[in-house]
C-alpha cells in the first residue's frame, strides 16, 4: 500500500502506532548526487538522510538472492519460490541450521564487499571529509511476516559508548521494503532528545565502573538497552511523529548515533520477508569502540 494516501496500520511489539498526522509522517528523501555541503547540513538538521537509489538495484537484489539461497536448505523458503523473492515457508524451519548459517554469513567476503561497495565508502568519505572506517561488527536481519517482535526504540550510542559519538549507521534494505513490511522508523527531531538523554545517563553514571558506564545494560538502562517498546507513548512524550518510508532496493538511509529509531512488524500478506543490514561507519582517525572489533555473535552482549 502506498503511504501517500493513507498509512497502513503499523504495529511494533504489540503496540499500534497512532496514525494521526501529529504522530506519523513521511521520511524526507535526499538525492545522493546533491552537493555534499547540502547533505551535511540536512544530516545535521534531521539526524538522518534517506539516500534514494544510491546503490545499483540489481546488485542489491543479487545479494538478497544469495542470502536467502543460503538459508533455503534450513526450510526458510516456501517451496517453488525463488530465493530472490524471499517468501517465508510458514513451516517449522531448522533454527539451529539457520543460526549456524547466519554466523557464516556475517563472515562472508560477499557480505563484506556488499557493505563496502564503492558508492557507500565514497559517500562516507565525502560526508566525513576524511577516510571512513567500517565497524567489523555488522548486523543483517530478516523479519518474517506476522512476527510480533521488532526492534524497540533506541539510539545507537547506547551500544557504542566506548568510542567516538561521530558514528553514523547505514540501514540498507536488501529488497523493496514498503511501509507495511516494517522497515526502520525514526522519531522526528529525536537526535536532540537522544543527546539530552545520553547526557543525563552519563551524569547519573559517574559513580559506576568504566565497564558499567559503557554498558547498554547498566542499572540506568532497560534489560535490552532499548528506551522502550511503546512507540506511541514515546511519540506522545516528545510530542513528535514517527517517520516512515516505502524503501526500495538501492536505497540507503543513514542516522546519527543519537537519532531514536525502531522498527515496525512485517504485516505483508504475501509472505515476503524483510531483509536489511545495519552497519556503522566513522572516521578512521576517531576512537573506535573496541567491543565492535569482532564479528556479530549472539552472545556478544552488545
Ligand atoms: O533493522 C532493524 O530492525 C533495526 C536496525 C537498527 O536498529 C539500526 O539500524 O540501528
Amino acid at each position: 500500500m502506498s503511504i501517500h494516501n493513507a498509512y497502513p496500520v503499523l504495529r511494533s511489539n504489540g503496540y499500534t502506532l497512532d496514525a494521526s498526522p501529529e504522530r506519523i509522517g513521511q521520511l524526507v528523501s535526499s538525492d545522493p548526487g546533491a552537493p555534499i555541503n547540502a547533505l551535511r547540513e540536512q544530516f545535521a538538521a534531521q539526524g538522518y538522510l534517506w539516500l534514494k537509489g544510491l546503490l545499483p538495484r540489481e546488485g542489491v537484489l543479487r545479494f538478497r538472492e544469495r542470502f536467502f539461497g543460503a538459508l533455503a536448505s534450513a526450510g526458510l523458503l516456501k517451496d517453488g519460490t525463488s530465493p530472490r523473492e524471499g517468501i517465508y515457508s510458514g513451516l517449522n524451519e531448522d533454527n539451529q541450521a539457520i543460526a549456524k548459517t547466519m554466523h557464516e554469513i556475517v563472515r562472508w567476503s560477499a557480505y563484506e564487499s556488499f557493505c563496502l561497495q564503492e558508492p557507500i565508502w565514497q559517500f562516507y568519505e565525502q560526508l566525513f571529509d576524511g577516510a571512513p572506517y567500517l565497524h567489523k561488527r555488522k548486523l543483517i536481519r530478516y523479519t518474517k511476516p506476522r512476527d510480533v517482535s521488532s526492534t524497540g526504540a533506541h539510539y545507537d550510542l547506547i551500544y557504542l559508548r566506548a568510542g567516538t559519538d561521530r558514528v553514523a549507521t547505514s540501514w540498507i534494505p536488501i529488497g523493496d521494503c514498503p511501509v507495511e513490511m516494517g522497515g526502520l522508523v525514526y522519531l522526528e527531531g529525536s537526535h536532540i532528545a537522544g543527546r539530552q538523554m545520553e547526557k543525563e545517563f552519563s551524569e547519573k553514571n559517574t559513580n559506576l565502573s568504566r565497564e558499567e558506564q559503557i554498558s547498554a545494560y547498566n542499572k540506568s538502562m532497560s534489560a535490552t538497552g532499548w528506551l522502550t517498546k511503546d512507540l506511541p507513548a514515546l511519540a506522545e512524550k516528545w510530542n513528535s511523529r514517527w517517520l516512515v518510508a516505502d524503501y526500495e532496493a538501492g536505497d540507503m538511509v543513514i542516522h546519527s548515533a543519537y537519532m531514536i529509531h525502531a522498527a515496525t512488524g512485517n504485516d505483508v500478506t504475501d509472505g515476503t520477508m524483510r531483509l536489511s543490514t545495519d552497519i556503522r561507519f566513522q572516521r578512521v582517525s576517531d576512537e573506535v569502540d573496541v567491543r565492535w572489533n569482532n564479528h556479530y555473535s549472539m552472545d556478544d552482549m552488545l
